[in-house]
């Protein structure tokens, strides 16, 4: 059960952040103010405590939170961020982490995105990707397997992040994508695989029984209703010109 999240006001300047997506169009602040007001109540409403911290004017990417940290209930650790431009945020996570956790570093030459951290029960997939170097991926499963958890690494060979392909939906049940679903790492799971045209959806957010999806993938909706979840749409059009999805606006603690 989650009971708590972070997350932090995007900057005015979020749009100078880093981004792949510029066909999608300029993004627009106040709509992206709304959107994101929007997914705090909406974790407010599945009854999380919500930590709005406030805007980083010098890091555009910073309100995507989830990056800069892996949080479990015995320890938080501060990741190295991949991305030169955004290695700093993570310093701006510690303040409020370090009232709650044990706080462990990943050191350099280890980086390790947040994003690529996928948490199913007592299990952690590590993606080593573009932002996840192996020696940081390695790191992180040390740190994380002497509390009990198992590791897995994976490569990710297509998108930014793991997560940017696979998320779970609840137990052993993981909402994917085909690069991801043809892998034996998750060969033990039940997947439930998006439709090509809907790849970006396969980042929902579980929380405590509900799946919050992005709006606008009617097929990847109807795979969520057909499992009987209680499914929350958030607009997500202004996150998504940035690169980023559900996941990556929140840190999650239990
Ligand atoms: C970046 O490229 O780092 C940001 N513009 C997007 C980060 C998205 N984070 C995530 O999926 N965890």
């Amino acid at each position: 059960m989650f009971t708590h999240a972070i997350v932090r006001t995007p900057c005015e300047g979020f749009a100078d952040g880093i981004t792949t997506a510029c066909e999608l169009g300029v993004p627009d602040y106040s709509l992206m103010l709304k959107q994101h007001a929007a997914y705090v109540d909406t974790l407010r409403g599945l009854g999380l405590t919500v930590d709005v911290l406030p805007a980083e004017p010098d890091f555009p990417d910073a309100h995507f939170v989830e990056d800069v940290a892996v949080v479990t209930p015995e320890v938080a650790v501060i990741t190295n961020p991949g991305a030169t431009e955004r290695n700093g945020e993570k310093e701006r996570i510690v303040p409020i982490l370090e009232e709650r956790r044990p706080l462990v570093r990943i050191e350099a030459p280890g980086t390790v995105d947040g994003g690529d951290v996928l948490q199913v029960e007592r299990q952690f997939f590590i993606g080593v990707s573009g932002r996840t170097n192996e020696a940081g991926a390695k790191q992180l499963g040390d740190i994380l397997t002497a509390y009990g958890y198992t590791c897995t690494l994976v490569p990710v060979r297509e998108g930014l992040h793991l997560k940017c392909g696979v998320t779970s939906l609840g137990g052993s049940d993981l909402l994917i994508t085909q690069e991801f679903a043809a892998r034996e790492e998750f060969s033990g799971y039940t997947l439930h695989v998006v439709d090509p045209d809907e790849e970006y959806a396969a980042n929902a957010l579980y929380i405590n029984g509900t799946v919050i999806t992005p709006a606008g993938f009617p097929s990847t909706r109807k795979i969520l209703d057909g499992l009987g979840r209680n499914v929350v749409e958030l607009d997500m059009t202004e996150t998504r010109k940035m690169d980023g999805a559900l996941t990556c606006l929140s840190l999650r603690l239990s």
